[in-house]
């Protein structure tokens, strides 16, 4: 029976195991093979006691179900060092770099992607350009104040991982943007001084405010 390895404590133990025994497969030099096969029972000896603590120490018990980890190593984090922006950036302006979390230290380069998924709504607004996110169109805030993506980041050994992020939009106050009146018609032959209209100061979306002018004509 193969045994499944929940703990990902467990499982990093295991793979790098797997590593060292293949580094001792291949080394030519002796002594180097004699250092790895310490350090593979130092490991071996990790393994039986956390898989103790965990409860399944007789799957463990079997060298041979330690020889065949599986699906270990692979990526399980997705940061990004920004996520929101100012609404009105230009387009194509970097949100942030990605970094990954992997548990082989070996693995320091990863590439990331768009991918179909939950939280890709999106995606299509976006643009990864290496480790950087860029946001393809100037965002307004009032539009659409925050974005959901999900991206895949991807070992050097093909091992992914998937996230989904939110991006957020930062207000800002832009100003007014239009004047009205709130009466542009009047009568003829309407004595001296009579109020047309009063002027009305828009400001647009959560900006919106509407503020009577003093003078009114
Ligand atoms: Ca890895
Ligand atoms: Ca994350
Ligand atoms: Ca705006
Ligand atoms: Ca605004």
């Amino acid at each position: 029976m193969t045994p499944s390895y929940q703990s990902a404590q467990l499982q990093n133990l295991l793979k790098y195991r797997e590593r060292m025994l293949s580094h001792k497969e291949t080394t030519l030099n002796p002594h180097t093979a004699r250092k790895i096969q310490s350090i593979v029972e130092d490991l071996e000896r990790q393994i039986f006691d956390l898989a103790l603590s965990l409860g399944h120490p007789t799957d463990l018990g079997h060298p041979t179900d330690l020889g065949h980890p599986t699906d270990l190593g692979h990526p399980t984090d997705i940061n990004l060092s920004n996520n929101s922006i100012d609404e009105n950036v230009a387009a194509n302006t970097v949100v942030g770099t990605f970094s990954t979390t992997d548990p082989d230290t070996g693995d320091n380069t990863f590439t990331y992607q768009l991918v179909a998924g939950t939280g890709d709504t999106d995606n299509a607004a976006f643009t990864i350009v290496g480790d950087k996110l860029q946001i393809n169109s100037s965002p307004d805030f009032e539009t659409q104040s925050s974005y959901s993506i999900r991206v895949q980041t991807t070992d050097p050994s093909g091992e992914s991982y998937s996230e989904n992020l939110t991006i957020n939009i930062n207000d800002v106050n832009e100003g007014p943007t239009d004047l009205d009146l709130s009466n542009n018609s009047i009568d003829e032959n309407v004595a001296a001084n009579t109020v047309v209209g009063k002027l009305l100061n828009m400001l647009v979306g959560s900006d919106f405010h509407t503020r009577v002018a003093p003078a009114a004509f």
